[in-house]
């Protein structure tokens, strides 16, 4: 099964909404299989973001990112990749559609709520930086059956 990392951001975590954003992707079918809560060390961050280390905009992210704690997740379901980043929106809140994550809670593209990878490739990079493979519990979820053809 195709699988993502997907991170809720500082800015979420102090505004309320992981619950939310779990509930979102619950509900969608998609399935969790690893969640962990914690503040991102240095080194992690500038592996994750290891494209962006050299743009401009990079001080604030880093700054912003370790400015308190994370939700990170690992979630399992077909094209899970392409339909979570398509329910978090435009990377720029303002530019994101009504009904995604970042079009209905964020404003700003410094502070937009939460991350999702954006291929199967960074999916698979990104699950290797922030988890363990222990870290890890798949498990088959009942309502699999209704999800399927
Ligand atoms: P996404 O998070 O949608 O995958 P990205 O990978 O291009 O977007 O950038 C990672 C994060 O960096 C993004 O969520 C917010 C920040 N960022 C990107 N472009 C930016 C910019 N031009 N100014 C400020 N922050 C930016
Ligand atoms: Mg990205």
């Amino acid at each position: 099964m195709d699988r993502t990392f997907l991170m809720v951001k500082p800015d979420g975590v102090q505004r309320g909404l992981i619950g939310d954003v779990i509930a979102r992707f619950e509900k969608k079918g998609l399935k969790m299989v690893a969640g962990k809560f914690e503040k991102l060390p240095e080194e992690r961050v500038l592996e994750h973001y290891a494209e962006h280390v050299e743009k401009p905009f990079f001080p604030g992210l880093k700054s912003y990112i370790m400015s308190g704690p994370c939700f990170l997740m690992v979630w399992e379901g077909k094209d899970v990749v392409a339909i979570t980043r398509q329910m978090i929106g435009a990377t720029n809140p303002a530019e994101a559609a009504p009904g995604t994550i970042r079009g209905d809670y964020a404003l700003e593209i410094g502070m937009n709520v939460i991350h999702g990878s954006d291929s199967d490739e960074t999916a698979a990079r990104e699950i290797a930086i922030h988890f363990a493979p222990e870290e890890i519990a798949p498990y088959a979820r009942i309502d699999e059956a209704f999800l399927y053809e």
